[in-house]
């Protein structure tokens, strides 16, 4: 475990499973389609329950797909967090505009989680599972947008990123130092 002050707030990372972090909110690897998938998303679905998908789908019903770097929320339905913030990362093609929409995930999902006035929220290491983004790129962006947006006053005081593996925890270790 590493944690990092800025401001009032920390950023603490962790190495653990997602679907059972306590923060107010966590954070899910979406697809734009919100129907669930694999890796981080199939177990949030599958650990939550089917209010979070029943949220998903009213949600797409109404406003479409979800597009990359923005995030919509959701019940936790069984899960100890309250809300589940749902993203879509890019999916990793070298393209010059998938840094920004990557920072933008984290943006949207830490102004969503402000909105509803929450203290404390969990990420996983977006994009960086099947959409094949290099941890040792998305890593520093994904720390960078955290420190970027606590340095104005909000309500969150925690943001913790979970990661799954030695790897990913490394390597989100070494941005943050
Ligand atoms: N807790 C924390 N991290 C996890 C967990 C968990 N329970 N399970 C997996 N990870 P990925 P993406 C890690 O593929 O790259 C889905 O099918 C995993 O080790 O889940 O953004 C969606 O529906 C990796 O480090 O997300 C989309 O279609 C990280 O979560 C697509 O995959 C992200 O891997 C999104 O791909």
């Amino acid at each position: 475990m590493e944690t990092v002050s800025v401001n009032q707030a920390k950023i603490i990372i962790i190495q653990g499973d997602i679907t059972r972090q306590k923060t107010e909110a966590i954070v899910n690897a979406a697809n734009s389609s919100l129907l669930g998938g694999g890796g981080v998303d199939g177990a949030i679905h599958r650990a939550g329950g089917p209010a979070i998908l029943e949220e998903c789908k009213a949600y797409v019903a109404k406003y479409g797909r979800l597009p990359t770097g923005q995030a919509m929320i959701t019940t936790g339905g069984n899960l100890l967090a309250k809300y589940v913030i749902h993203t879509v990362g890019p999916i990793y093609s070298k393209t010059k505009a998938q840094a920004q929409e990557l920072r933008n995930c984290y943006l949207n999902s830490l102004k969503l989680a402000a909105e509803k006035g929450l203290k404390s929220i969990a990420f996983p290491s977006i994009s960086t599972g099947a959409y094949r983004y290099p941890l040792d790129e998305a890593a520093p962006i994904a720390i960078k947008a955290v420190k970027d947006f606590l340095k104005e006053k909000t309500s969150i005081e925690e943001v913790d990123f979970i990661l799954f593996n030695d790897e990913t925890y490394e390597a989100y270790v070494n941005a943050a130092r």
